[in-house]
């Protein structure tokens, strides 16, 4: 009978304006009378979310009901952005939507500006995480992301004084995307102690008791697949105390003030991400969050394949999960001991069953950035997982033995536990021993990971384990919602919307490459994107700056292997030989806008530093008369998901400049040449395949290679280092004061000057500025410089995620995609 009720939500204008209404004045208990422009983003995400719900049902019931092998994508980050315009696009409904709203006296734009981000994550790690929903949905692969629902995302950058300053992001106050399951409920333990006996069997059993509890809930978010009915789910969950809102025991025994602490104690949990970027800091609550998740997202999963009634030996049929950097390494540990102590399985057939379920994913090589936590720590919190722990090293290293026997150099070395003081638990070692395969984010990388921090695995468990899986990004957020004057010209010269499922079909771009028309209209694309960006930093930093000069941009977190301070120090450079010149030499200089965006970790000093120059030099060059449009220097407060939206397609020129081996991919650069701009790059990361692909004709390339770093490094320590002259004229001015007190800019000096230049500033910077003045050259030749924007675009299909989560699906999850029925 049910049936001939559902739900039908809208199919046309009419429909969908009615359902607006509706919601204004019911849902959100509002007159139209007094419906203002957020009233109207609410009342819009919650039409537009009626549809995704059927959607999102249907796809679930259908997973269900085929026993569809799934992928679990772990990770502490999803940095998901803005939500309504994506859901809309990807539901096909925008162009109605957008009628609609007029209708009802909206510019669709400024309601899709209403909404916040949701920005559950640092950077490119949790960005990739957010693409690769996008693509599994569309590739209608069944799929869930699991993930924490922090109160506090990622802090809100303000410049005040040309200092960053962090203030809280409360992003939860509506948030229509989320659905809570209170229904939905795990209980964590923490802390406690183990008890040791023996069965019936005379088997050793081990009970882990005593401790606390805390609660953990599921938040639901449906993941609309771009032109498909597939919905995927992610699950976040969110901490609270166990008893319930207080503990009525000791509240009514007059101890309130207690229960009231333990309750935010718990809520503490999930409260804030961790804003470390490429560092890790060890911290016991960081530690918490990693178990809380990964235990309650392993109990769901694991209570989704017992309605099953399958036997364990098929769970790596059914289930395959990948870690996220090691953030989620904890699964494969609980994973085993659910296995063990509780389902009673042997250890050699539940480790079996553990290692062909995992897979690791590994995105940075940087020492500080490797996850260990202390053996003590470690057995205060999680008891039991230590042991385990310990057995899976001594399993290991046993097989290590047999192999290698006597080599007790390479025990030591690949041991899952440091020997130091107190002793560590490396967690990249543990997640690759509890894994079938490992991967890296871009050939280079996975390269390095072989050859540096993982070369002795590589020894025991032979090549085939590793594997590259080149990062990719989502066309569909990247390129259609960021660029959508692009999209539509690139779809009329391709034969429509095709190339944001097969991105490949971009190469179509090559036969109108002499087409006059099509090259004026790309290049009024471009301008108007530099037009909405400079009214953007006209508003927040008031300075102005020229649409026609030549757009210079380095957005991405602040780190010193990034080099934003080669940046800065390389454009005052420029401002001094500006200001060297005649006004008549100065008359035929390009006109450059340097811009920065990015956030610093709080207690990253020199990366504060850093942004702290930035501002400074921009204060000085942008009021400086001499110098007028030549050059201005701007630094783009609070960089984000909808930010960068706005900030890639104006650029004209993007830096991609970290020291050679460090940056693991970085998928900005892709972003960055799918709308039509250009790369100054170092050899690094998915830069090389982007010149493979794209020709190197189409890039700037500059710098040392990675194969020479260490030698470089090591000659700085004991041999002589000279100074490049350039940068020694930039030092100069810098302690000069022209920059306002040089003080504050003193470590960013003496890190090249007298600290060995660890990422080789000073050796690049030669080539650094030289490559930028063959931009200069470049630019002035605009109609080469836009054909090798098109050019480039053509070559940009493998940089889809799709293709990407394609390699994932069929080499490492072995899951096949799932039509769901299209009902309306
Ligand atoms: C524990 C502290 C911590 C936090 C985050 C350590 C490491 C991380 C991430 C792994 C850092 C990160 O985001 N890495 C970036 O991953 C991107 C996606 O693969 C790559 O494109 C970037 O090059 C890499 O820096």
């Amino acid at each position: 009978a049910w049936r001939k009720h559902q739900v039908k939500g809208f199919k046309d204008q009419d429909g969908f304006e009615r359902e607006v209404v509706r919601h204004v004045e019911t849902t959100l208990a509002r007159s139209m009378y007094n419906c203002d422009e957020s009233a109207a983003y609410s009342a819009t995400a919650l039409a537009i979310r009626d549809l995704l719900i059927r959607r999102w049902n249907r796809t679930q019931q259908r997973q269900t009901f085929t026993d569809s092998k799934r992928v679990y994508y772990l990770s502490l980050e999803f940095l998901m952005g803005r939500t309504l315009d994506n859901a809309m696009l990807n539901l096909g409904n925008k162009e109605l939507a957008k009628a609609g709203l007029s209708e009802l006296g909206f510019r669709i734009e400024d309601v899709i500006q209403q909404e916040q981000d949701a920005a559950l994550g640092n950077g490119g790690l949790g960005r990739l995480a957010a693409c690769f929903l996008d693509s599994l949905a569309s590739l209608n692969y069944p799929a869930w992301g699991y993930g924490l629902r922090y109160r506090y995302g990622i802090f809100k950058q303000e410049i005040i004084d040309g200092y960053q300053v962090e203030v809280p992001d409360y992003w939860l106050d509506f948030n229509p995307w989320e659905f809570p399951r209170h229904d939905v409920t795990v209980d964590i333990q923490f802390y406690g102690h183990v008890v040791k006996s023996t069965d019936e069997n005379g088997r050793v059993v081990h009970r882990w008791e005593g401790g606390e509890t805390v609660k953990a809930v599921a938040y639901d978010v449906p993941i609309p697949g771009y032109g498909t009915s597939t919905t995927n789910n992610l699950r976040l969950w969110s901490s609270k105390a166990a008893s319930g809102e207080f503990d009525f025991q000791k509240f009514n025994s007059g101890d309130y003030e207690s229960s009231v602490a333990d309750q935010q104690r718990a809520e503490t949990i999930s409260a804030v991400l961790y804003p470390n970027d490429n560092l890790e800091r060890g911290k016991e609550l960081r530690l918490k969050q990693q178990y809380f998740w990964v235990a309650a997202s392993l109990y769901d999963i694991i209570r989704r394949f017992k309605k099953t009634k399958r036997p364990w030996s098929e769970f790596p049929e059914k289930v395959a999960i990948q870690l996220n950097d090691t953030h989620p390494t904890l699964a494969i540990v609980e994973l085993q001991r659910i296995l063990v102590d509780l389902e009673g399985l042997e250890w050699d057939k539940a480790w079996n069953i553990v290692v062909n379920t995992f897979g690791y994913t590994n995105h940075t090589v940087l020492p500080e950035a490797l996850e260990k936590w202390s053996v003590p720590l470690l057995q205060h919190l999680l008891p039991r997982h230590m042991q385990i722990i310990y057995d899976i090293n001594l399993f290991f290293l046993q097989t290590v033995e047999r192999e290698f026997p006597g080599n007790f150099g390479l025990l030591r070395d690949v041991s899952i536990i440091e020997e130091s003081q107190p002793k560590m638990v490396r967690m990249a070692f543990l997640a690759l021993v509890g894994s079938h395969k490992v991967n890296g984010v871009a050939e280079l990388h996975s390269d390095l990971i072989k050859t540096t921090i993982f070369k002795d695995f590589v020894q025991i468990f032979g090549p085939d384990k590793f594997t590259n899986v080149t990062n990719g990004i989502t066309p569909r957020r990247w390129l259609h919602q960021a660029n959508p004057r692009l999209s539509e010209l690139i779809s009329s010269k391709t034969g429509g919307y095709g190339f944001l499922k097969d991105l490949t079909q971009l190469n179509r771009l090559e036969e109108h490459i002499n087409d006059a028309d099509f090259r004026r209209e790309w290049a009024e694309i471009k301008y108007a994107n530099k037009v909405r960006l400079a009214k953007h930093i006209k508003e927040t930093t008031g300075v102005t700056v020229n649409p026609r000069a030549l757009f210079d941009v380095q957005v991405k977190r602040i780190h010193e292997y990034k080099r934003q301070q080669m940046n800065i120090f390389g454009a005052i450079h420029r401002y001094l030989k500006l200001k060297a010149m005649t006004p008549e030499e100065r008359a035929k200089q390009l006109p450059r806008v340097s811009i920065f965006g990015g956030k610093a970790a709080p207690g990253y000093w020199m990366a504060k530093q850093i942004i702290h120059l930035i501002n400074s030099v921009g204060a000085v060059v942008n009021n400086d008369k001499d110098i007028g449009d030549l050059l201005k220097v701007v630094f783009i407060e609070d960089y984000n998901v909808s930010k960068a939206e706005m900030i890639i397609p104006a650029s004209d020129i993007s830096e991609h400049i970290s020291t050679a081996g460090t940056e693991a991919s970085g998928t900005s650069n892709m972003k960055f040449v799918l709308n039509g701009g250009l790369i100054i790059g170092t050899c690094d990361g998915a830069n090389i395949e982007i010149t493979r692909e794209i020709g190197e004709d189409h890039i700037f390339l500059f710098g040392t290679l990675a194969e020479h770093v260490e030698e470089l490094r090591h000659s700085h320590l004991y041999g002589k280092h000279e100074l490049n002259p350039d940068l020694a004229r930039v030092f100069e001015e810098i302690e000069k004061g022209t920059f306002g007190n040089p003080d504050g800019f003193a470590s960013l000096i003496s890190a090249v000057r007298e600290h060995g230049d660890f990422y080789l500033v000073s050796d690049d910077f030669q080539s650094y500025i030289d490559t930028h003045a063959q931009v200069d050259v470049a630019y002035r030749d605009q109609e080469a410089w836009i054909t090798s924007c098109i050019k480039s675009v053509a070559s940009m299909g493998f940089f889809s995620s799709d293709r990407c989560i394609t390699e994932y699906a069929e080499e490492i999850w072995n899951i096949e995609p799932l039509k769901v029925k299209d009902e309306d």
